[in-house]
């Protein structure tokens, strides 16, 4: 949820990370980490991701083999595994938000820095893979370059000198503890977007926590504000996800009176560690009945606190009877907001009404409603009522 204090300093540079804040990194290393584990014999418990999330190559390291008991020295460890990562690096995908946040800035003349603890080769190699990244940033800074990392302010205070700027001109955005850590010790304004669930009271020396990129008001700190939202909604690149209706947690009619009709998360495990949390919409075939608007939440769904994130899929129809087991297909298209809790059931239920509403209305608009006939949809589909 986007819990904001009172309104930052104005700002003038952006200075932001790289791993966890612009590229889902966690997503890379999480499959990496497994399988080497695996020819080990041990099981990688993704649990323990977080004593990798912004730390230095060598600090995580060092975490994993405490972790797992790993017969190797941190240095060997490191050296082991940092071939599998270079070997990687194309792969790994930007988070959602990150070319919006980037070109947004770029084209309004913003001067950005990146900052990551990663050594400076590291870091140009991972973003030559994304068109227009590198000259977008008016300086990088590699951990190699300074003598502490994060937490310590080093890396901070030299991208705000490489920028001629002064540090309380600086937006940190940030991902991690020891970065938020570093950014307010360099005495910036730090915003948080963190990489990790349901952490967010560990993030409150931040200026502002933020659910995803997505969710960001530059405006806020005196930036230039986002123009892309419509009608209440953010055009976003679209995805496309189907799969036989499985049983939820049997509360969706129950006890909201919204029926969900959920996909397997273990089918969609990766696809689910690349989305953000948070309620979105877009179209809804069922196979043996038609393309209807749909708007679902992807997370945890904070008010009841799940220990999974599932995806929740709301079907703006009326159906004469249940659908289990049918073929569902989505091509998601657009979003509205993070995932929030609520002081009462009640509402949860108007707020998630009011979602519907929104989706309804937006759908309608060309942008949106071309993706309707989305082959991925239609193609085995009868081409019937709606
Ligand atoms: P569960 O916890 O098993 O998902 P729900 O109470 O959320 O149970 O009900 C979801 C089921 O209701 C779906 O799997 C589907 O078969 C049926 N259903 C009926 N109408 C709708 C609708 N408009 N949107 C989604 N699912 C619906
Ligand atoms: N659950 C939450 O706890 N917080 C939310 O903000 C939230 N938003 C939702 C928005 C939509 C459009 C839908 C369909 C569901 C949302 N839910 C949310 C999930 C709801 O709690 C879920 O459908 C039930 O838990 C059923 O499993
Ligand atoms: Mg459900």
């Amino acid at each position: 949820m986007a819990a904001s204090k009172s309104v930052g300093k104005l700002v003038s540079h952006v200075i932001v990370d790289l791993d966890g804040t612009l590229l889902n990194t966690d997503s890379v290393a999480n499959q990496i980490l497994k399988s080497f584990l695996a020819k080990l014999g041990k099981k990688w418990d993704s649990k323990s991701a977080h004593r990798i999330v912004g730390r230095t190559p060598l600090e995580a390291a060092a975490a994993v083999v405490e972790d797992y008991q790993l017969p190797y020295s941190k240095e060997e460890f490191l050296s082991m595994i940092t071939p599998l990562f270079a070997d990687q690096w194309c792969n790994i995908r930007p988070l959602p938000g990150a070319n919006r946040l980037i070109k947004h800035l770029r084209s309004n003349g913003v001067s950005m820095a990146l900052a990551s603890n990663s050594p400076k080769s590291n870091i140009e190699a991972k973003i030559s893979c994304h068109n227009g990244w590198k000259d977008s940033f008016s300086a990088i800074v590699g951990g190699d370059e300074v003598e502490k990392g994060k937490p310590s302010p080093d890396i901070f205070l030299e991208a705000a000198r490489r920028m001629n700027t002064e540090p309380s001109s600086c937006l940190v955005i940030e991902d991690s503890i020891a970065g938020v850590t570093a950014g307010k010790a360099a005495g910036m304004e730090v915003i948080a977007v963190p990489s990790i669930p349901k952490q967010v009271d560990k993030f409150s020396s931040a200026s502002e926590v933020v659910n995803s990129l997505l969710d960001l008001q530059p405006e806020k700190w005196g930036l230039p504000p986002f123009e892309d939202w419509i009608e209440g909604t953010l055009p976003i690149e679209p995805w496309y996800i189907g799969g036989p209706v499985i049983k939820g947690f049997g509360r969706g009619s129950k006890v909201l009176g919204i029926p969900t009709a959920n996909l397997s998360a273990e089918s969609f495990s990766d696809i689910l560690l690349e989305h953000t949390s948070g309620v979105y919409f877009g179209w809804a075939a069922l196979s043996t009945r038609g393309v209807y608007k749909m708007v679902m939440s992807i997370g945890w769904n904070p008010y009841f606190d799940n220990t999974e994130k599932t995806i929740e899929p709301w079907l703006l129809h009326e159906f004469p009877e249940d659908f289990y087991g049918e073929e569902l297909r989505l091509a998601i298209v657009g979003y509205i907001r993070p995932e929030a809790n609520f002081p009462s059931l009640e509402s949860l239920i108007a707020r998630i009404h009011e979602d519907g509403r929104i989706a309804e209305k937006a759908l309608d608009l060309p942008l949106y409603a071309a993706y309707r006939d989305s082959p991925y949809l239609t193609n085995p589909l009868p081409e019937s009522n709606s």
